[in-house]
């Protein structure tokens, strides 16, 4: 049944700690039990390290089990890890693979409809709500973004325009014509929406789009200023990955925009120090590990997700009580050593978009230089900042633009301002960092 109401699961999102974490422990002892029964991978890791189902009688227990991780994922391509027959699932997707086969995870009805529920909270909390006319530009495919929010905008009883990816002039006059509330797509690719509008010489701001749920690749609070000052919207960060479901594992509250709340009946969150595994407390910045609760296809126990976040368990003013999880910052393997320092693109970002002169795309080249390597920031001056500036001008926004990166990040990385429209757009999820350092 469709409920009306700034919360669409009551019940499970504002239930308090105590019984939350009961019904997780509930919930997890079974997905322990039925993974360690089904699926050969996890009982063998049980067994390697002398843990059985029964020695987990509470959250902390779970302390004693080994990780998953993404190579375990390639390792048992495509079906070892389902804790059901391949075609007793509902649906199959996976991860595009760009570095060698593709990490494929199944779902049975039972886990789609979760799913679904998971998303139509998510397109709640963004502000959202039955009757919307939602237009989807995620890409559909084995890729979960697409389809993952689509049956939440229906599960929601919204209208799901099913646009995907790519064809921006065809997705502006779509918008144009539809008139719809919601908006989902990467933020990269929402600015190159943005960018297509501009172009056709229409207002962004003139749209009847009201919230856009922006996710699926690391973006900072100036993107979202970005966002939300050129559509005049509210722009919510969701988060998820298609080990742990999709999109929908959390998602921001429009009222507060503080942290992304976690569907914690579904998905147990840890964060652990990445080098020793050591389990942190709230507050404190790590990796994010997931356990799933409920899911009946492809239980992952303890996921390393390779992104880094901190939680935040005190009560939101949005109402909801479900653990907050902080921004990610970026992927543990798109950290840059620069000189012996850590940096994540986003932080990169952070810098950049402070620059009214400079359009919100980049890219981070990474090249090699005797036996140092150097980062070159490769940003791209706008159309109006092109017409008004000097040569002069230009070489004085490069030394800026160096001073602030070497103040923000500790490091000297190399600004290179491009000509507008030069540098590559994205249709889905963008690529931040290009690495040559092998081609010297
Ligand atoms: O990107 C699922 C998704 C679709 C999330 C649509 C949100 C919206 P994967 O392709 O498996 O799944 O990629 C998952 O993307 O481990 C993060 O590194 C990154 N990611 C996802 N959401 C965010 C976010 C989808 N909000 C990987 N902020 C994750 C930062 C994100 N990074």
């Amino acid at each position: 049944m469709v409920k009306v109401s700034n919360i669409f699961n009551p019940e499970m999102e504002t239930m308090s700690r105590k019984d939350m974490e009961a019904l997780q422990l509930e919930r997890l002892k079974e997905t322990i039990r039925r993974s360690y029964e089904n699926v050969p991978f996890h009982k063998e890791n049980f067994d390697k390290a002398g843990v059985r189902p029964e020695d987990i009688q509470s959250l902390e227990d779970l302390q004693k089990v080994p990780f998953m991780k993404k190579t375990d994922l390639r390792e048992n391509y495509p079906f070892k890890l389902f804790a059901v027959p391949p075609n007793k699932c509902a649906r199959i997707h996976g991860s595009s693979g760009t570095k060698g086969k593709p990490t494929i995870v199944g779902y049975t009805h039972k886990d789609i409809e979760n799913w679904a529920e998971i998303v139509a909270r998510a397109i709640v909390a963004a502000g959202g709500r039955p009757g919307d006319i939602f237009h989807n530009a995620y890409g559909y495919g084995l890729f979960t973004g697409g389809l993952g929010l689509h049956y939440g905008i229906e599960r929601l009883g919204a209208t799901a325009v099913p646009v995907s990816g790519g064809n921006t002039p065809r997705q502006i006059t779509l918008i144009q014509d539809f008139q719809p509330r919601g908006l989902s797509a990467t933020p990269s690719y929402t600015l190159n929406i943005i960018e297509g509008m501009k172009k056709m010489g229409l207002n962004p701001r003139d749209t009847s789009i009201e919230y856009g749920i922006f996710g699926a690749e690391p973006w900072t609070e100036e993107m979202r200023e970005q966002l939300e000052e050129e559509l005049g919207i509210k722009a919510i960060d969701i988060y998820g990955l298609s080990e742990v479901m999709g999109p929908g594992v959390s998602i921001e509250c429009h009222e507060a925009q503080d942290g992304l709340h976690i569907a914690e009946d579904h998905f147990l969150a840890e964060i652990i120090n990445p080098e020793t595994g050591e389990v942190l407390p709230y507050g404190e910045e790590g990796e994010l590990v997931f356990t799933s609760l409920t899911k009946e296809a492809f239980p992952v126990i303890r996921y390393r997700t390779g992104d880094i976040a901190s939680l935040n368990p005190e009560k939101c003013k949005c109402g909801r009580t479900t653990i907050r999880m902080s921004r990610i910052k970026g992927r543990i393997d798109d950290m840059l050593i620069i000189r012996g320092v850590n940096v994540f693109p986003t932080e990169i970002e952070a810098v950049l978009l402070g620059f009214s002169e400079l359009a919100p795309h980049y890219q981070v080249v990474l090249k090699r230089e005797g036996v140092l390597d150097t980062c070159e920031v490769q940003c791209e001056i706008t159309p109006e900042y092109q017409q008004n500036a000097s040569a002069d001008d230009k070489e004085r926004l490069i030394r800026e633009i160096s001073a602030n990166m070497k103040d923000a990040l500790g490091v000297t990385v190399v600004p290179c301002i491009n000509e507008p429209n030069t540098l590559p757009r994205s249709e889905g999820k963008a690529i931040r960092i290009v690495d040559k350092r092998n081609q010297y």
